[in-house]
């Protein structure tokens, strides 16, 4: 995954970690669900952990041409950080969550980028405001907080490239959460080292911490009531 230097973007350690609190008042709050109703694709994913961080939850995601509508909920996060979250995709990547087979190191520890030939580079940044493009991937500030080791993520008109879109739709993309408290500290620190994706980042802040694939979910078949028949209509064939 290549990374923008940008200024935004490079936030060191210490500024990720005491601009925190200033960062929970711009959790995106709303209760509208995303909704298929106006045709088109919907999509869920059951987020499981990663790294045994024990947090899951559930994502929808509902494509309509080339924007999104994202519903994100997830649990048991490390309390008062912010977490990144992406949707990821690759053409070449397997397209799914990565496995403990995934840590080429053998550290124990399933990096972001040991995950990416499962996952695939990030395509749009979930952020809570402002751009959403890859360029965004580590724009830490304008990531939800987890309050309560919770995260509640709405947000729609996120407008993607045709071939994310088609990728989405074709059930190919995985919604990934990162941020890992490995030592259990309560706080990001750099005691499982340096992140590969920032070095002034440590790795509890950008290892990907759970996953779903955004699966198609099928839209349920019009129920027809056996008394009352459809009117018979001239077939086209
Ligand atoms: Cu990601």
């Amino acid at each position: 995954m290549r990374l923008t230097t940008g200024k935004k973007v490079a936030v060191a350690a210490s500024a990720l970690i005491t601009t925190a609190g200033i960062v929970g008042a711009s959790v995106v709050a709303s209760d509208a669900a995303p909704s298929a109703a106006d045709g088109g694709t919907t999509t869920h994913g059951r987020l499981i952990p990663l790294n045994n961080s024990g947090v899951t939850g559930d994502a929808h995601v509902v494509v309509d041409g080339r924007r999104l509508a994202v519903d994100l909920d997830a649990r048991h996060l490390l309390k008062g950080m912010p977490h990144a979250e992406h949707i990821h995709f690759g053409a070449q990547a397997r397209q799914e969550c990565p496995s403990v087979r995934d840590d080429d190191n053998a550290d124990h520890r399933l990096s972001t980028a040991e995950g990416q030939p499962a996952y695939g580079p990030v395509k749009v940044s979930l952020t809570t405001k402002g751009d959403t493009s890859p360029k965004s991937t580590l724009a830490v500030q304008r990531y939800p907080l987890a309050k309560k080791g919770q995260i509640h993520y709405n947000r729609d008109g996120i407008e993607v490239s045709k071939r994310v879109a088609r990728a989405i739709r074709h059930g190919k993309a995985v919604l990934v959460i990162h941020g890992i408290d490995y030592n259990g500290n309560g706080k990001y620190d750099f005691g499982a080292g340096r992140s590969e994706l920032d070095p002034s980042l440590p790795a509890e802040a950008t290892d990907p911490v759970t996953c779903g694939v955004l699966q198609v979910v099928e839209p349920a078949a019009p129920t027809t009531s056996p008394e009352s028949p459809t009117p018979s209509l001239p077939l086209k064939h």
